[in-house]
């Protein structure tokens, strides 16, 4: 459609004054990177036929870079956060730079951060482990102990409820970053859940494992019994090396496809009960307040959700012609079937390949390729999981959840490209 129909015919909803003012400084922040990055004007003494001047003399050797950092030119790759957002940044949010990504692993530098008592730096000499209540034998185990055990390795998705809880009204902040950064992905090592609570004998009436962190917020989140025995880990390693400190260094709980509230980092104990401790986390915030006033409660499974991650606001077209769509998809049910994309606002859809690896309860990585032909466009993915649940709109997903709630927002994004190749967060007002 073009853009004159859109525009005519009412369908983007503009996006409220002070919106504007943060979509205006995230576009700055964005060009000054541009010009960090890739855009910078090459150097034609460098360029064929000359000889680079890195080629003229010996770079550093073997003992200059003990622990390797990302090279220079990558220096924007970062993670960032909104002042803004939240009083203070210990309890906060930072978000993945997801639009600088390839793959569908998060570097461990890059994942995003969400503290309630800021980050814990714990010496794992002093730390323990410890399992009980409702247990045949009450356990308190080192870092070490848990090193000694068989290991498991797997891939898995971490999102927070509130990744994109800021757009449930309208079109709010103009970054793929902002909007859908606290999402990361990684391989954790170490001790399946199932085996910890085998070895302490569970008693008939175990029903809840209550998960406590060592920060100083002491987070606790209470899990059912039924998920701890499925596929939830003790982890110690995250894509290869030790957990970062960001992470809950030396260990975090993870509990794959559900809400990234529950993998209680800095992990210390485990406490098994026959109810849920409904403490301040579960009863006030992660929940999900709906039109009527009801609240939905215990909506731990992240549903299938998707995001192009290029074109997006931090990655314009650089004029027409030939480019790939890419973005992310995942779901908290188990694998990805299926992502379509489209360009005109969703009217018609065209099916994405999907990179392989397509893991379970993981991020997986879409392509299609597209002809750019200088007009405006609404780019926009919907992605389909293993169980058959279709991405929703924003407005089939309002229709049912109203828009007070800041959790569990996955309804589709769409961007507008416009004929200059930049690209905004936009909402479709849809007909009803
Ligand atoms: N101990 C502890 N665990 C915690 C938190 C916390 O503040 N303390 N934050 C939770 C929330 S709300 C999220 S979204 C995830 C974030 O994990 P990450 O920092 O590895 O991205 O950790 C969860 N586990
Ligand atoms: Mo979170």
């Amino acid at each position: 459609m073009s853009r004159e129909k859109r525009e005519g015919g009412g369908l983007l909803l503009p996006r409220r004054q002070f919106v504007r003012t943060v979509a205006g400084s995230a576009a700055m922040l964005a060009g000054s990177l541009a010009g960090a990055g890739t855009a910078r004007a090459a150097n034609p003494d460098n360029l064929p036929p000359n000889e680079p001047e890195w080629a003229k003399a010996l770079g550093p050797g073997v003992d200059a870079t003990p622990y390797g950092m990302p090279v220079s030119y990558e220096a924007h790759v970062v993670r960032r956060w909104v002042p803004w957002l939240t009083a203070s940044s210990e309890s906060s949010v930072n978000f993945t730079p997801l639009q600088d990504l390839h793959g569908f692993v998060t570097p461990n530098g890059l994942c995003f951060e969400r503290h309630h008592g800021g980050r814990a730096e714990i010496d794992p000499a002093d730390h323990r482990l410890i399992i009980h209540g409702l247990v045949e034998r009450p356990i308190m185990l080192t870092v070490d102990d848990l090193k000694r055990m068989p290991s498991e390795s797997h891939f898995y998705f971490c999102e927070c409820a509130a990744n994109s809880g800021m757009e449930w009204r309208s079109a709010q902040l103009n970054s793929v970053q902002f909007t859908h950064g606290m999402v990361h992905c990684a391989q954790y090592t170490g001790v399946s859940l199932r085996t910890l609570l085998d070895y302490v004998g569970l008693k008939p009436n175990a029903k809840w494992v209550l998960a406590e962190g060592a920060d100083a917020a002491a987070m606790t989140r209470s899990i059912p019994i039924e998920k701890a025995l499925d596929d939830c880990m003790v982890a110690y390693g995250q894509n290869g090396e030790a957990l970062r400190a960001e992470q809950g260094y030396p260990i975090r709980l993870v509990v794959p496809g559900f809400e990234a509230n529950m993998w209680v980092k800095w992990l210390r104990r485990l406490e098994i009960g026959d109810q849920p401790w409904y403490t301040r986390e579960e009863t006030s915030k992660y929940t999900d307040l709906l039109p009527d006033g009801k609240a939905r409660l215990f909506t731990w499974v992240m549903e299938a959700k998707s995001v192009v991650t290029f074109p997006c606001p931090e990655k314009p077209l650089n004029g027409p012609g030939y480019y790939t769509i890419r973005g992310l998809a995942w779901s908290g049910y188990g694998r990805i079937k299926r992502v379509d994309v489209s360009v005109d606002g969703g009217r018609n859809w065209q099916t994405a390949k999907l990179v392989e690896p397509v893991l379970p309860k993981c991020l997986t990585r879409f392509e299609l390729p597209w002809r750019w032909n200088g007009e405006g466009a609404l780019v926009v993915s919907r992605a389909i999981d293993e169980t058959g649940y279709v991405q929703p709109t924003m407005y089939e997903l309002q229709k049912v959840r109203g828009v007070e709630s800041i959790y569990h927002n996955n309804g589709q994004q769409v961007w507008e490209v416009k004929p200059s190749g930049e690209v905004e967060n936009v909402r479709l007002k849809y007909a009803s």
